[in-house]
């Protein structure tokens, strides 16, 4: 059986692995979006499926007013005696001198929950995570943010021991690595054979991404860095990266590191780390942000590499420092897991686990599944940039190539009434095909863009008839989407020309960093009065990479 990474595709960033018997769990950061923090499962490392969000309540996660690529950063779970442990960042500002990073911990007796309340831990910067030592001894360590200007120190590490039980802190936080001027973040511990190894993101989370590893004899350093044969360095000053694509810009996988280690129930290991897919298309030259650079709209992806032992040291299993698009499974019986339909008729009383929202749950007042059956009732609420409760449903976009499809009842009288779907990456930067309302036109549909707060109506506003039910269509192909619509049963009717997506990427826009392009439903009535709109399914497929039928 043959591993095709990236194993978990479009924005899942800052992957933590966890072993327990013959489960294997990945949880991913999910930033602004609600419930916090995916939760994947496999039993042979081969096949993954998404099983829970365990920050589903407001009272654990409530993240009205967070930025876009704020929120819920890096989570690490582990696993001690009957109780799972997840700790993550909550970042609440960032983009500016003095950064709030929140670090917390929940626990559960079962990966699905229920989750405790959030403990606060103390904090000295963000990237938490727990290490359990053989002994019982538990341990918090951290990456260290510094907003003395100019930055005293760089890639500091700290760690603090915990009590076992309370897991209050037991003495102060103790520098254990500082890597000036390399940036290290990500710390995960691990004990093997006698020593700790500390693993540690270097180098930001771009195209110059790696990781790093070291060890130690004692949890409390002093910590060697490794410095692989196989390194390539060009700069003194560049990290000893152990998995890097910086040199390999025509690798598949680029932006590799971030990773945490897992060894299986038969001895093998491996890692899991941060990746990502880059488009053929870049930032203009003279971008305010990231000039020239590659676009990478899916975000940070998560892939997994083999690891094998050399002089004590973790290296990949191919011998560089590159990570592989395809790996051999380990020797474990395949276990696939039936893959998500790609149409959701919403014919449940939930939404499907493959959605999200922004920042806050959605109550009855903004969302029902029940109202009209086989429907997903969309009460409108507030615009777009709105950073409270959006009446908005969304998922990843997981493949350059992908189709989505839905069919919409609304009937607005306004211009401040919309219904539609759209392609998203914050509230800056969207695509938006709608329904609503003009003075002379009555019911139209149009397309909205928004890039960097510079809005858009590229296909002007199109009649159409009122009291049918609308089929709106987004394809994407390689880095532009053809958008079309069909009043009850007409024909297809394409809308405006092709649209670049790849604005939508942590590269391109402004606020963003971390997260990547979301795809979904959205219903606003600007006037307060709620008005409804009623989609009767959402079809999203991916395709495969070579997929060029017509548009
Ligand atoms: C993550 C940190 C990082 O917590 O990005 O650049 C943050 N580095 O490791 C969000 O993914």
């Amino acid at each position: 059986m043959e591993i095709i990474n990236p194993i978990l595709r479009g924005f899942n960033p800052d992957p933590s692995i966890l072993r327990v018997g013959e489960d294997y769990y990945i949880a991913t950061s999910t930033f602004e979006y609600f419930p916090g923090v995916q939760i994947h499962h496999s039993r042979d490392l081969a096949h993954w499926r998404l099983l829970t969000r365990p920050l589903n309540r407001v009272s654990q996660l409530d993240l009205r007013g967070v930025g876009a690529s704020q929120g819920v950063w890096a989570p690490d779970l582990s696993f001690w005696q009957g109780t799972y442990y997840l700790l993550y960042t909550l970042v609440t500002s960032f983009y500016c001198n003095m950064y709030d990073t929140h670090n917390y911990m929940v626990t559960a007796t079962d990966i699905r929950g229920p989750w405790s309340q959030p403990i606060r831990l103390s904090g000295y910067g963000f990237d938490p995570s727990l290490f359990h030592d053989t002994d019982g001894c538990k341990y918090v360590l951290s990456m260290v943010t510094d907003h003395r200007i100019p930055k005293k120190y760089a890639g500091r590490l700290v760690l603090q021991q915990l009590d076992a039980v309370t897991c209050a802190p037991l003495g102060a936080a103790k520098e254990i690595y500082a890597a000036d001027p390399i940036y290290l973040e990500g710390p995960h511990l691990y004990r093997h054979e006698g020593l700790y190894y500390l693993f540690a993101a270097d180098t930001g989370t771009g195209e110059e991404h790696g990781q790093s590893v070291l060890r130690s004899a004692s949890v409390w350093g002093p910590y060697e860095m490794y410095h692989p044969s196989y390194a390539v360095r060009t700069d003194p000053r560049e990290a000893w990266s152990m998995l890097t694509a910086r040199h390999a810009p025509d690798h598949p996988l680029q932006k590799a590191g971030h990773a945490d280690l897992v060894q299986t129930q038969t001895g093998e290991w491996y890692a899991v780390h941060l990746c990502g897919r880059p488009g053929k298309q870049r930032n203009a030259p003279d971008a305010p942000r990231f000039p020239n650079a590659r676009r990478y709209p899916l975000g940070r992806e998560t892939a997994l590499q083999r690891i094998t032992w050399a002089q004590g040291w973790p290296v990949l299993a191919n011998g560089t420092a590159l990570p592989d698009v395809t790996l051999p499974a380990p020797a474990l019986p395949p276990h696939p897991w039936p893959l998500p339909p790609a149409m959701d008729h919403f014919d449940a009383a939930q939404l499907d686990i493959r959605w999200q929202t922004l920042r806050l749950p959605l109550g009855e007042t903004e969302l029902s599944l029940t109202e009209r059956p086989g429907h997903l009732r969309l009460f409108g609420g507030d615009g777009l940039s709105a950073r409270g409760s959006q009446s908005m449903v969304l998922q990843r976009v997981t493949e350059p190539h992908c189709d989505m499809e839905t069919v919409v009842s609304f009937e607005p009288a306004l211009f401040k009434q919309m219904a539609g779907m759209i392609l998203w990456y914050d509230s800056d930067n969207y695509i938006y095909l709608h329904l609503t309302h003009d003075e002379q036109l009555g019911k139209v549909v149009t397309l909205l863009t928004a890039e960097n707060k510079r809005y858009a109506y590229p296909a002007g506003f199109v009649p159409i008839l009122c009291g049918f039910p609308v089929r709106l269509r987004m394809r994407v192909r390689d880095g532009d989407v053809c958008c079309s619509f069909a009043v009850g049963q007409a024909e297809w009717q394409p809308i405006g020309d092709a649209l670049d997506v790849t604005f939508l990427s942590d590269e391109a826009c402004n606020e963003g960093w971390f997260t990547g392009t979301m795809t979904g439903l959205c219903c606003q009535d600007l006037t307060g009065s709620r008005l409804y709109a009623d989609f009767d399914a959402f079809w999203y497929q991916a395709l495969p990479l070579d997929t060029m039928d017509e548009r």
